[in-house]
Order: structure tokens, then sequence, then C-alpha cells
């Protein structure tokens, strides 16, 4: 990837109609990376120079009335124009004021990407739940404050769990079309299909003031540039965002080395120069990003290889068929477990384990490695799924910080002796007998999957072994998030039908 070449080739003319704390850090660190920014705000003065513009930052950190007006009309001739736009909602969480108004440009407006913390962005989420509901969403706005970061499902405001930034960013990405950047100290950025959290960053950004909004215009520099890329808007946000946040951890690095401490003031002089140090190449090695994980995403979990095809003339073509049927009627996650006898090895695993990536990849469904370590590495895929005699939980961590982790457990003294703690998700069976797996352990029954879950409350576990859509109502009721399956999908007369009946079982 070459985002920051690219930007620093296009030097790209960044309007920013931003607040006035921060208006010289922005104009600076705008410079720093490469962008050309100028400060704007008034609509006179915006027809003169949005037409040459590479993109618009609307921050409404110091709104008042006559200000709200320009935003609109900014907004709007910038989409007149095609221009991109960045909205700022600044403390949108904290007045109805100021969350009505970025509302507004959000509904009635097309804006590009949305930056905010998770506050923020859970207010504009709820508020937009609340109009849809038929609700009142002014309502809605103290209760809003109050949930700072509560999760935002389609019922509203949950806030027995917390939500990961970059599932609260997919969450607004959804209720409002909108590309979308959840900033914390873990960030999430989600179009609604394609969701990462970025981990990079320093714990020093939030003590300088306009860190945040700086990265607004960063972000609107970055999809504004002109780099041929498939998926720019996504692919680019995603490299400014990791890039700035990279930046901190070069600017801490850089007060540690000249001052022996990280303090706000140097911190912010040496944020300036790594933003204007950075290098693509920077951005390629620092880079952490994890897939976030979400429990509901166990609740179909289909898993198969060639050898559950093998009555087949075709075990590739068979499995494959299978797996496109499986992904397009909805299942939530797949693993790929080419394993016994007459499955796959060497060059034709991987071709096909490609395959079936690519696929994957088009559902928006998480590709789950089973036990082949150097395969899950080679392919860089989501996850990998690990049973208790295969590599140690503690290796396979710390080789893929940033993957999903699933782990079997057969039994809570099994659960007691494991390393949980490193993993996403325990897989625990087999729950009844089981033909797909030649050395299954003796079938622990429901009760098995209680006494697991009573032992741990919180860690997702998905059920294995046996499972069929008549007794996955049970299994979920003893504690299961989810079930997986390997014969009720591949052996199933009607893929389509079995997998929307797994589907409805809640
Ligand atoms: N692991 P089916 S049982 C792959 O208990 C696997 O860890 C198990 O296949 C375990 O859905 C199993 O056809 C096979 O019973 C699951």
């Amino acid at each position: 990837m070459t985002y920051i070449a690219a930007l620093r080739a296009t030097n790209p003319l960044v309007i920013c109609l931003t607040n006035d704390v921060v208006k010289n850090f922005t104009a600076n660190g705008l410079l720093a990376i490469g962008a050309s920014p100028a400060m704007s705000s008034c609509i006179e003065d915006l027809r003169d120079l949005l037409p040459y513009a590479q993109a618009l930052l609307v921050n409404i950190g110091t709104i008042n009335p006559e200000l709200a007006i320009t935003y609109k009309k900014a907004v709007a001739l910038a989409n007149e124009l095609n221009v991109p736009v960045v909205l700022d909602p600044v403390a949108c969480s904290a007045g109805v004021f100021r969350r009505d108004i970025a509302l507004d440009l959000l509904l009635q407006h097309k804006i590009t990407l949305l930056r905010g913390n998770a506050g923020e962005i859970a207010s504009l989420v709820q508020a937009k739940y609340a109009l849809d509901n038929g609700g009142n969403h002014k309502e809605a706005a103290s209760e809003t404050a109050a949930n700072e970061v509560a999760t935002v499902n389609s019922k509203g405001v949950d806030s027995s769990s917390i939500a990961t930034p970059g599932t609260l960013a997919a969450q607004c990405a959804q209720a409002f079309d909108v590309l979308t950047v959840v900033t914390g100290p873990i960030d999430g950025i989600s179009d609604g299909i394609t969701t990462e959290e970025i981990v990079n960053g320093s714990s020093m950004m939030p003590l300088v003031v306009g860190t945040g909004c700086l990265l607004g215009g960063v972000l609107a520099a970055f999809i504004g540039s002109k780099a041929s890329a498939p998926n720019h808007l996504y692919n680019s946000a995603l490299w400014g965002l990791t890039a700035f946040s990279l930046a901190g951890e070069m600017a801490a690095k850089a007060c540690e080395t000249l001052y022996q401490r990280v303090e706000p003031g140097s911190f912010q002089t040496e944020f300036i120069n790594a933003l204007y140090r950075l290098t693509d190449e920077d951005v390629n090695k620092g880079k952490r990003w994890k897939r976030p994980f979400n429990r509901e995403e166990l609740s179909v979990y289909f898993i198969c290889g060639t050898q559950d095809f093998k009555e087949s003339d075709n075990p590739v073509r068979a499995a494959l068929d299978c797996i496109e049927i499986a992904l397009q009627a909805g299942i939530t996650m797949f693993q790929l477990r080419e394993k016994g006898a007459g499955s796959l090895e060497g060059e034709a695993k991987l071709e096909f384990a490609k395959q079936v990536q690519a696929l994957c990849k088009t559902y928006g469904v998480p590709f789950i490695m089973n036990d082949d370590m150097d395969l899950a590495e080679t392919l860089d895929v989501d996850g990998v799924h690990i049973g208790q005699d295969d590599d140690p939980i503690e290796a396979v961590r710390q080789r893929f910080p940033n993957k999903i982790i699933g782990l079997s457990i057969h039994s809570p003294e099994e659960y007691a002796h494991s390393r949980v703690d490193l993993a996403d998700y325990i897989g625990v069976g087999p729950v009844y007998g089981t033909q797909s797996k030649g050395d299954a352990k003796a079938p622990i029954g429901p009760a098995g999957i209680q006494a697991v879950r009573e032992v741990d409350g919180q860690i997702p576990i998905v059920a294995i072994g046996g499972i069929t859509v008549p007794n996955t109502a049970t299994i979920r009721a003893h504690g299961a998030d989810g079930v997986s399956v390997i014969s009720a999908i591949t052996k199933a007369n009607n893929v389509t039908e079995v997998v929307k009946q797994f589907k409805n079982i809640k």
C-alpha cells in the first residue's frame, strides 16, 4: 500500500470548517503529513474554495446557530461538487442541540466518513434507532450520555455488555450507511461490511487537545487523495487511521529518547514531527489490526473439509458448492477443517483453502483455519481453531496476537487447566455422538455445556458434536452462544433451509 506516498503526491486541499480551539494544530498536522489545509467558516468563502478542494472537514466543536446553518450549506455544496465530506460530531453525546445538528447532516446529506469517540457514535446510533422505531429521539439523549459506551443494538441500548469499537462502528455504518471511525484506546473502522480494530496508538494522545479533531482532517486528506486501489474509501481511511495512531507511538518513542520521559507538551511537538516523517513502510511494518470478534458470530458456525464430501465424485467441487450455499443462506462463521482420511494436503490443500477464503470474504464471514498454523499464516486468515493436542495456545496467541482464536474444551476440568484467557471463544463438546470425528471423546450432553458455563459466565461458547436443528434450542438454553456443525449441513438435502432453521433458533 502506498497511501501516504499518494497523499504527498496529490497534496490534497482539505477545507477545514472546524472549531476554534484546534485550528492551528489541525493546520500544522495536515501540512506535516503532506496535505494542503485551508480554514474557512463562511459559505461565501466556501463557495470560492470548495470547487478546488479534495475534501471537506466539518467539525462541530464550537457550534452556534449561525455555524450550524453554514455546516448544512457547506455539506450540500460539497455533495453537489462531489467533494468527500468528513463529519466530526464533537461532544454530540453531551447535548441535544449538537446531536440533532449532526443527525440532520447524516440524514439529509451525504457524509462520506463519520469520526467520533464511542460516546458520540453511540448517541447518534441510539437516536437513529429511536427515530426508526417511531420514538422521540430527544428523550433518548440523557440516557445516551449516561451510557456513553453502551452497546447499541436493534432493540436500543443494552448496557449489560460493552460494544467493541469495531462493532459500534459497524452498527453506525449500517444505521447511517456511512463509513465510520470510532476512536479510543483501540480504534474501530467499518463500512458496514468490512470492520477492523486498530490496536496502535499512545496513551498520550488524549492529553493533547485537538488530536481527535486533527484525525478528522487527516482522514479527509487520505480519502481525498488519488490512490487507485480496490475499495479506496475504506482502505485509505484504514491506512490513514493506522498511520495517525502509529505517529502517536513514534512520538512517544522520540520523547523517551530525547527527554527520558513522555509528557504532553513535548509529545505534541514530536507528534507533528512523526506525521512529517511517517512512511508507508512504517505503517506496513507497524500496523496492528484486529478483526473484531463478536460472540453473535458463533450462532451458526459451519465447519467442513473435502473429507466430509468423500461420497461425491468431486469432493472439492461439492465442498465449495455446499460452502457457498451455506454462506448465501447466512452462516455466521466458517472453519476449514481439512483433516482425517481422504483430506487434501500440500499444494491441493492450499489451492482449496484459497478458494474457500475468497468465498468467505465475499460474504463477509470470518474464515477460521483448524490446526494448520502455517497455512493460517500464509493465507492471513481471520482466525484459528486449536484442540488440546494441537500447538499450545500460548504459542498460537504469540504468533497471532490479532487473530480470533478458538480452543476446544471437553469439561470443566479441562477448562481449569487451559489458558482460556488467551482464547476469543471455546468450542465445547462433543455434546452428542458424532460420525464426523474419528477420535471424538465421550458425549457430554447439554449438561456438559451448562457445567462449563457455570464455571465461566462470560466466555463465548460454541457447542459441537452431533448437533442438529431439533436439539439446538436445548443446547443454547444450557448456555451456548451458538452451535458448530458439520454433518447437519454437509448431509442436508436442502442446505439453505437447514441454515435458515438454525438461524431462527435463539
Ligand atoms: N470436534 P458433527 S466433535 C470437529 O468434540 C469436531 O471437539 C468435536 O461434527 C469435539 O456436527 C466434532 O457432524 C465433529 O457431529 C462435529
